[in-house]
């Protein structure tokens, strides 16, 4: 093999015209015409002077030509960084001047936004738009439609993704090509895809959940795609009973479960649901069995190691719990101060070792020291128990982060922005309860004696370099934070006080 990544969920497939993707207006791509699609690609980003090893950030909407790039940048040996869509230019700017990537391919509309940020890096900018269109697909045309596949190692790396911290500084994790490749075998083992298999994918493609566990899996076993640019519950409605899997995250059930039109029946012919990203809810997993006969599977994962543990394909799925280590994946509870390992049963860090775990960050050997110890094993920073079936319940978390639909957002980050703000003093940022996102965020604000805050102001000020889904859904002023005797912020006071700001009565 001169490519273990490209051979195994691409080249494998070369020549087919077996059904790939399906797009919810009834086109048919096959495995074929997307290789064929891709390699064009690559040609492309040979000649404007991308080398292996080199990055390529992508900030494009779901479609897929977005995919083919993906499978482009494997097959030339080029680094893939896919943004978050909602991404501002400002967040932009910061991962392709830390990646140094050499192109930024985005969406037209954004063009005359992020050219500052190419002229500023010295990346080439392009653009694909979501119907595919765009300087990039013109220049690509007239491409021949087979490319030499860059030879390359399991240890090479295939993906760049930007993980915030606890800093507020983004991270770039490393993924190497066996990182992701181990990663698919062991899930497509354990819940035994097939080329018989139809996937609903509704998951954006430029986070891991839907990009190396979704996609990847459903490449390396050869099964078809339904294809959607994004979440729509009136299209899974009237896809489902043609699909045999679907993942997502909780939002996704949750937002079914409150449609009388998902029935028993409608799910009849599905064989699997899978979720993860955010903690489901024990009570969330019952009314869907209830509904539907199905028991959600649900497994545990993270941007830096891949998917770490699943509940089982056969067996007891467990509510609450995200079952057990995937093949090849060790787990072990520790002890937060002295990383010593900790009595079955007892609640510690989770850290977890395996093929699936990243190289470190990129660029940053401080921040991957403290993470990633010595020995292989990655501090997840999520707090768990193994229960005495071995299966693991993840408790809480020892890091300061906000889950919301599924997105990662770390208050550091926002507090930077507020604290910057005219008159403000000092600010807490938290996650409530939220019925829809399952979490949601809550900015908490001291002003600066004598100020009154105008919060509409800091709201709009703030969110010109702040994604969405980010932006506080409240502001709230206080006379002073809650601290305990160190000084520490109180951040539990402050979630208990505002728990029931967004759940209906
Ligand atoms: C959209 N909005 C959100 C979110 N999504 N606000 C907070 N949290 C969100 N997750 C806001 C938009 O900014 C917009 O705001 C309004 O909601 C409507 O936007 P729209 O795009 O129509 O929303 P939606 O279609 O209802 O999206 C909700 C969603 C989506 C379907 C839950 O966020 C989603 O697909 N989430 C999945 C994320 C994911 O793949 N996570 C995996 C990463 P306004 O109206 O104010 O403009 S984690 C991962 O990969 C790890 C490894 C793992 O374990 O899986
Ligand atoms: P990310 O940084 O986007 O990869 O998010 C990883 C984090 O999502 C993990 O560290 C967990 O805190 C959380 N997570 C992922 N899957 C689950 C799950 N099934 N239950 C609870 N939390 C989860």
């Amino acid at each position: 093999m001169t490519n273990p990544l490209y051979d195994t969920l691409f080249g494998q497939h070369q020549g087919k015209t077996t059904a790939f993707l399906e797009l919810a207006d009834g086109t048919i791509i096959s495995h074929n015409d997307y290789l064929e699609l891709a390699a064009q690609y690559a040609h492309l980003f040979t000649q404007l002077g991308v080398k292996p090893g080199d990055r390529v950030a992508v900030q494009i909407g779901k479609s897929p030509q977005a995919l083919a790039v993906y499978a482009a940048c494997v097959q030339a040996g080029i680094v893939f960084l896919p943004l978050n869509t909602a991404y501002t230019p400002d967040e932009v700017s910061y991962f392709v001047e830390n990646s140094g990537a050499r192109v930024l391919l985005c969406d037209g509309k954004r063009s005359e936004a992020l050219e500052p940020v190419a002229e500023a890096t010295g990346a080439i900018l392009e653009t694909m738009n979501n119907d595919g269109s765009g300087t990039f697909a013109m220049q690509a045309e007239a491409m021949p439609s087979a490319f030499a596949t860059v030879d390359r190692s399991e240890d090479d790396l295939a993906a760049f993704l930007y993980t915030s911290g606890t800093t507020g500084r983004s991270k770039g994790a490393m993924l190497t090509q066996g990182n992701l490749l181990s990663n698919c075998k062991a899930l497509a083992g354990e819940w035994e895809f097939t080329s018989e298999d139809v996937l609903l994918h509704a998951l954006p493609i430029f986070h891991t959940h839907g990009l190396f566990v979704a996609t990847n899996i459903s490449l390396l076993a050869g099964g078809k795609i339904f294809f959607m640019p994004k979440f729509d519950l009136d299209v899974i409605i009237e896809r489902m009973p043609t699909a045999t899997t679907m993942m997502g995250v909780p939002t996704f059930y949750t937002r079914l479960l409150e449609d009388a039109r998902f029935t028993k029946d409608l799910a009849n012919d599905m064989r699997l649901f899978v979720s993860g990203s955010a903690p489901l809810l024990a009570e969330t997993h019952v009314q869907f069995e209830e509904r539907t006969g199905h028991r959600i599977l649900e497994r545990y994962g993270m941007t830096e190691t891949n998917m770490n543990t699943s509940n089982p394909y056969k067996g007891e799925r467990r509510a609450g719990t995200v079952g057990f280590p995937l093949p090849g994946v060790e787990i072990k509870i520790t002890d937060s101060n002295t990383g010593a390992t900790l009595p079955q049963g007892e609640i510690g860090e989770i850290e977890v070792r395996g093929p699936n775990v990243f190289k470190g960050y990129w660029q940053m050997p401080e921040k991957t020291a403290e993470e990633l110890r010595r020995d292989g094993y990655f501090i997840t920073g999520d707090l768990g128990q193994i229960d005495e079936d071995g299966y693991l319940h993840i408790v809480g978390r020892n890091k300061d982060l906000i889950i919301s639909g599924g997105y990662n957002i770390y208050p550091k980050e926002i507090e930077l922005l507020l604290d910057d703000e005219d008159g403000v003093l000092e600010s807490a940022v938290v996650g409530v309860p939220h019925p829809d996102f399952g979490e949601t965020v809550v900015g908490v604000l001291v002003a600066q004696a004598g100020v009154e805050l105008d919060l509409d102001a800091i709201k709009s000020n703030i969110g010109t370099s702040l994604a969405r889904f980010k932006h506080p859904q409240k502001l709230v002023v206080l006379p002073e934070l809650p601290r305990n005797t160190m000084g520490k912020v109180q951040k539990k006071t402050l979630r208990e006080e505002y728990k029931d700001l967004f759940v209906p009565a």
